[in-house]
């Protein structure tokens, strides 16, 4: 019988801990404890039709939006995991309007800060459609030994030293970037270890499929209407329609375009004048995956996403990212007709 070596998440950080001359583990030991974190909620999202978890908390979060009774669960389960590491000396979540600097003298030791959308895409909970935990780690700027400032999280997408999501779907699994490759670990609930199952991730340099809420089409820029029309049109060199796919689920629609080719579009629209999309726990991350696949995320505006300096915590932004040529296309019908907006 052949016995498959499986490599699991833990292994396979410590065994690349060595491309990092200087680390002394504690970014492994972040990563490690994320891992944990998502196993976690892995184990809660998928009993959530089972036990009362479901449903609405009563609450509402920074953005206003109504927060379901496990995005305050999985908030708290990454908040927890990351504060034991000592590694970590604060994070920023969607669910909470200002950072949480961790204030033991271990933690404001900490070298790192966190980014995290900790359960997103959660009003597809109750439908049984997928859902998923988005991170990206900062080395801190303030000093060591003082706890963390607003500064330490207001950085640039290129200085992301680490981001990843969790997608909890038909199977669970986590993907995640170093900047040396993004490499996929799929949760063998056997052993209750993520093993490597997607190493060196590169997404296709084009795809044929969309993923846009048609339903704002009326309030979309022209360039973006123009890009759909030309996505439905069978005179492309694929001779076909592309095919539109759209979950509402940020990780999940992200993932199927990562594997098989795509582009996700999230123009501004009348709700959102600058976009729905998140900066610093949802487009920045996904960005630095996306180009680190091989594939381009950028604002629509002329912008690469990492490139965009934050201004405040939970900042919008367009996004449009995925294959690079589909993205490139994309970028060419928003710049043709933006005097048309
Ligand atoms: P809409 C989920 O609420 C989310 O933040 C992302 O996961 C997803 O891509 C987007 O919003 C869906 O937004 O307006 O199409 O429902």
């Amino acid at each position: 019988m052949v016995r498959h070596i499986v490599l699991t998440l833990n292994e396979f950080i410590i065994e690349r801990q060595s491309e990092f001359p200087y680390a002394k583990g504690e970014l492994s030991r972040l990563l490690s404890h994320i891992g944990i974190a998502a196993k976690i909620v892995n184990r809660e999202v998928n009993k959530a039709g089972l036990v009362n978890i479901l449903g609405e908390s009563g609450m509402e979060n920074i953005q206003g939006e109504s927060q379901k009774i496990l995005d305050v669960f999985a908030d708290q389960q990454f908040i927890s995991a990351l504060k034991v590491t000592g590694e970590c000396c604060g994070i920023a979540t969607e669910e909470n309007e200002n950072i949480i600097t961790f204030k033991t003298d271990l933690a404001k030791d900490g070298k790192y800060i966190v980014t995290i959308d900790p359960l997103d895409g959660s009003s597809n909970i109750d439908v049984n459609a997928s859902i998923g935990t988005i991170f990206a780690i900062y080395r801190r700027l303030s000093p060591l030994g003082h706890e963390a400032m607003l500064e330490d999280f207001l950085q640039e997408g290129t200085r992301q030293v680490a981001a990843g999501y969790i997608i909890y779907g038909s199977s669970t699994m986590m993907v995640y970037t170093t900047g040396r490759g993004v490499n996929g670990f799929t949760l063998d609930p056997s052993i209750g270890e993520f093993c490597l199952s997607h190493p060196a991730i590169q997404t296709p340099t084009t795809g044929t499929i969309y993923s846009i809420n048609e339903g704002n089409y009326i309030k979309f820029p022209e360039g973006v209407k123009k890009y759909i029309k030309y996505c439905q049109e069978s005179d492309k060199p694929t001779n076909r329609p592309y095919s539109s796919r759209y979950i509402g689920s940020l990780v999940a629609d992200f993932h199927r375009n990562l594997l098989k080719g795509g582009i996700f579009l999230y123009p501004s629209t009348e709700s959102y004048p600058t976009g729905k999309l998140r900066l610093l726990y949802e487009c920045n991350p996904i960005a630095f995956l996306a180009e680190q696949a091989g594939g381009k995320a950028c604002d629509g505006l002329g912008n690469r996403i990492l490139d965009i300096k934050p201004q405040s915590l939970h900042q919008r932004v367009p996004f449009y990212t995925g294959s690079r040529q589909m993205v490139d296309k994309a970028e060419e019908f928003i710049h043709k007709f933006e005097s048309n907006d």
